[in-house]
């Protein structure tokens, strides 16, 4: 009898620990849906993408972008034409606000060795693209953190007089 209530109570302990991992295991499956809920906000997380191009008639195909305030920009510049970047390159460049465009990109199309972002004037910069050639694009992230209206331009020599438009953050 005695071995039987040691038995019993070893067959108890058991279950309670087979029990106990059950529980671990219902605990995993109600975080599950936690997990679900949380994919939305990722997704938001994920920015609000943006797609801008150039071509070789030194165009951008939009001149004003829309953008929300605070949240992650993800934006893409594609060159769309056919010539190489020593010859109708083409980059994006925000500028913040205040900023003289004229003169910044007086300054810029000399800097060559910087990929037209000069070294005298870049605190002036809150995003830019690299310079593409033809076929060639490049997707860069940033956030706008002040309602208002930016200036965008391309800074390769002698391109922003067509190439610019306005970014407004609202
Ligand atoms: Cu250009």
């Amino acid at each position: 009898m005695k071995k039987l209530n040691y038995l019993l109570a070893f067959t108890l302990g058991a279950t309670m620990l087979i029990s106990c991992g059950g529980d671990k295991k219902k605990d995993n499956t109600t975080t599950t849906p936690e997990t679900q809920t949380e994919t939305p906000a990722k997704e938001e997380n994920q920015g609000v993408k943006i797609s801008i191009s150039g071509d070789d008639q030194m165009k951008f195909n939009k001149n004003e972008i829309r953008v929300p305030v605070g949240e992650k920009i993800i934006l893409t510049l594609k060159h769309t034409g056919k010539m190489d970047k020593s010859v109708m390159g083409h980059n994006w460049v925000l500028l913040a606000q205040g900023t003289d465009m004229t003169a910044f990109a007086t300054e810029a199309a000399q800097a060559t060795a910087t990929d037209y972002i000069p070294e005298n004037g870049k605190e002036n910069v809150v995003a830019h693209t690299k310079v593409l050639g033809g076929g060639e694009s490049d997707t860069i992230e940033f956030t706008i953190t002040e309602a208002g209206t930016y200036d965008f331009l391309c800074t390769f020599p002698a391109h922003f007089a067509l190439m610019q438009g306005k970014l407004i953050a609202e």
